[in-house]
């Protein structure tokens, strides 16, 4: 075997990832839950207007409805109490309960909260409330990033809440709205891209645009690996499979142009450049994004790394 998980994270290193958003949720990791939600809260009104709620489907707000409703009851006091419990990762029922959720369950139940926080109905942040310097100044860098990392930043603070007993692959349940089903093949749209006619990365590309994670898995070799932004590997078919079902569902992947390179033993290396579209923003948020590909001999996808580009300009950068 020419290639381990490990050596093809490596393929096309000369891609810029980034590193910002890392960075930024350091430092907003530091952070005392009190400025954590005050930032957060301050960054959502500048930027949170353009959600769409297109990922608010009921499916993924009824698992929250229980937990949502019982805040809701909770005087303010108790209220603040249980979101600071959030960003502190306290272990308390609520944010076990948290942990098990999707990440889409997460943003849809913080979405719900803010709703309330800007109508009364759930303690709002104190009106005046002053950031800390440090708070102030990561809220600056946040305003800084551009939009896709912005809401990358937005997202990981909100993943990363709550308090995980480790046990989520274990006993703990985990709960994530149903699959909904593959798009017809009538409806479905092809993509086309610059440099590529290999049908394995069109076929990615299609399938993944049309829900229909099924044919998607197909296309990867039982040990295959793909690695999501700023986060280790997934490997092996079942987990990857897994992944596309709690965390995939009605994204819009616009990939433009791409290069390939043949490799050692018969492998390929392709790098696909491009945009994408998550369902909480639809278009008003385009993300940069590379696709890295290393495919088997057979024409199998033995790892595919996707990564949030440093800037627009990385989208032309297709080089080994
Ligand atoms: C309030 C104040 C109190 C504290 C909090 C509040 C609420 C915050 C809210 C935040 C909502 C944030 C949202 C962020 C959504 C971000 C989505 C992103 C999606 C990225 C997806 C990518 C997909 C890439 C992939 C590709 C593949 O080929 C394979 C699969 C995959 C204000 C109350 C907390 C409400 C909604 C960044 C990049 C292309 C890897 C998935
Ligand atoms: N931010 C990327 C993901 O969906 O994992
Ligand atoms: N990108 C995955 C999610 O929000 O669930
Ligand atoms: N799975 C949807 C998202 O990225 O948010």
């Amino acid at each position: 075997m020419p290639f381990t998980v490990e050596s093809a994270r490596n393929i096309f290193p000369s891609t810029l990832t980034a590193d910002a958003v890392p960075a930024t949720t350091a430092r907003f990791n530091q952070l005392s839950a009190e400025d954590q939600l005050a930032l957060i809260w301050f960054a959502y009104l500048e930027m949170g207007r353009s959600i769409t709620g297109a990922a608010l489907g009921s499916a993924n707000m009824q698992f929250a409805e229980g937990t949502l409703q019982e805040i809701r009851g909770m005087s303010f006091q108790a209220q603040s109490q249980a979101m600071c419990d959030l960003a502190n990762r306290t272990d308390t029922p609520i944010c076990r309960t948290y942990a098990s959720w999707s990440p889409n369950i997460k943003l849809g139940f913080w979405y719900q909260l803010g709703e309330w926080m800007a109508d009364g109905s759930v303690a709002p942040i104190p009106e005046g409330y002053k950031l800390s310097a440090n708070a102030s100044a990561v809220l600056q860098d946040i305003r800084n990033l551009e939009s896709g990392q912005q809401i990358t930043v937005l997202r990981n603070s909100v993943i990363d809440m709550g308090f995980d007993s480790g046990n989520l692959a274990g006993g703990t349940k985990r709960v994530s709205a149903p699959v909904v089903p593959p798009q017809n093949i009538a409806d479905r749209t092809q993509v086309a891209i610059e440099g590529i006619t290999t049908p394995t990365i069109l076929e990615y590309m299609n399938n993944l645009n049309a829900n229909d994670f099924d044919a998607l898995i197909q296309l990867f070799t039982p040990d295959g690996a793909l690695q999501p932004p700023f986060r280790k590997p997934i490997v092996g078919t079942d987990n990857i499979l897994r992944f596309f079902r709690e965390e995939c569902q009605n994204l819009k992947l616009i990939p433009e142009r791409g290069a390939t390179e043949p490799t050692d033993d018969g492998f390929t290396q392709i790098k696909v450049t491009g945009k994408c579209q998550t369902p909480w923003f639809g278009a008003n948020v385009g993300m940069n994004i590379a696709w890295r590909f290393l495919l088997n001999p057979d024409g199998k996808i033995f790892f595919v790394a996707i990564d949030l580009l440093a800037s627009p300009k990385e989208l032309l950068n297709l080089m080994q």
